[in-house]
């Protein structure tokens, strides 16, 4: 279903009253997003496909404050620091230059996964931006204009609009063409029933963005351009994998894409590794389980923390493995959630 934008409010007087609150959820790519071609447009190399989360939503009120002096940002409760108030500022801005308006606005966000352990914060965090920022300013997005606009927050957002499957076009050209054409949509995919085991071995943020690392390693990483031209056959195989409900080969081909890209990271000059002891220990768990018959295949992304897909019946005993292994760390069962939704106006 497509997000619909049922708030708005169209004029300056409408807008001291007016605001929007939306949820979002991350989302864990199955073919990954790693380097872009364009940094200011947020321009993907790669295509990338992802499963839509059903856990650790994003929740953000726009409400415009037109006698304020500038935008007022809080996350978890606190005021936002430099880096991300610059950025949802920017974003902001983006928002006002598409409606023609300038009224500055308090930005509230609660996010119930943790901020930059690679565990997709950014994803569901500018998807709901997007669509309660959309909304609050008065614009009118169809669910491409929405990804597109989310993809300026952060690219892998473009994904989180859309709930299940959903595949992020790197796009073509240059400008606006790249602008235009670099989108996420739904990706059609058998009656199956997917899940990730989550294993939360550290939560804190990362040593490097992943903003810095995927540039580090476009720029020095003699293995990326290899690695870009398997994600391309990856993703093709992935999207045969998923129309024919086929876990063991969406787990096969999500894997190798994952490690294959955390290889162009350790080539990188210097390496870029998020892979930690207890990440490790989740491997040796995963491989173990497929050892003793079990559907298990990991996936990783900017952090040390490791999502292990399988069958949902699987996953109770999947997640006691993990918890065996890394008695510290935590295991979250997730299955695909919905997309970006807007809330009714009543609720806070
Ligand atoms: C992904 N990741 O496809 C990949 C795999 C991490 C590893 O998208 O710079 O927060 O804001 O576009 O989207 C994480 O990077 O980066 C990411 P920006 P983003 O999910």
């Amino acid at each position: 279903m497509p997000p619909e934008l049922t708030e708005s409010c169209a004029s300056a007087d409408e807008a001291r009253e007016c605001g929007a609150t939306a949820v979002a959820h991350p989302n864990i790519a199955l073919i990954k997003y790693w380097g872009k071609r364009d940094e200011e447009l947020l321009i993907p190399y790669v295509d990338s496909l992802s499963m839509t989360l059903d856990v650790f939503p994003t929740t953000t009120t726009v409400r415009l404050t037109p006698t304020a002096e500038g935008d007022s940002v809080t996350l978890d409760g606190s005021p936002a620091v430099d880096g991300e108030r610059e950025r949802v500022v920017a974003f902001l801005n983006l928002v006002r230059t598409m409606a023609g308006r300038a009224e500055p606005a308090v930005v509230n966000t609660r996010n119930s996964v943790p901020t930059g352990a690679g565990l997709a914060s950014s994803a569901s965090g500018f998807a709901a931006l997007a669509l309660a920022g959309a909304s609050a300013y008065g614009l009118d997005l169809d669910p491409t204009a929405l990804s597109r606009l989310a993809r300026r927050g952060s690219a892998s957002a473009s994904r989180s609009i859309f709930g299940g499957f959903a595949i992020c076009h790197a796009g073509r050209g240059t400008g606006a063409e790249a602008d235009l054409s670099a989108y996420a949509e739904p990706v059609a995919v058998a009656d199956f029933a997917p899940a990730l085991v989550i294993a939360v071995v550290n939560a804190g943020p990362k040593a490097v963005s992943s903003r810095a690392a995927m540039r580090r390693t476009v720029d020095t990483s003699p293995l990326y351009q290899a690695w870009a031209a398997s994600s391309a056959v990856d993703l093709a195989d992935m999207r045969v994998a998923l129309r024919r409900g086929d876990l063991d080969a969406v787990g096969e081909i999500a894997e190798r894409n994952a490690l294959g890209m955390h290889a162009t990271m350790l080539a990188a000059r210097p390496p870029v590794r998020y892979f930690a002891p207890e990440t490790m220990a989740v491997l040796d768990t995963v491989a173990r389980l497929r050892a003793d018959g079990f559907s298990a295949y990991a996936t990783m992304d900017a952090g040390p923390n490791v999502k292990v897909l399988c069958h949902l019946g699987d996953t109770a005993r999947i997640a006691a493995e993990i918890r065996r292994a890394v008695p510290d760390g935590t295991a979250v069962i997730a299955g695909p959630g919905a997309g970006a939704r807007l809330r009714p106006r009543a609720e806070p």
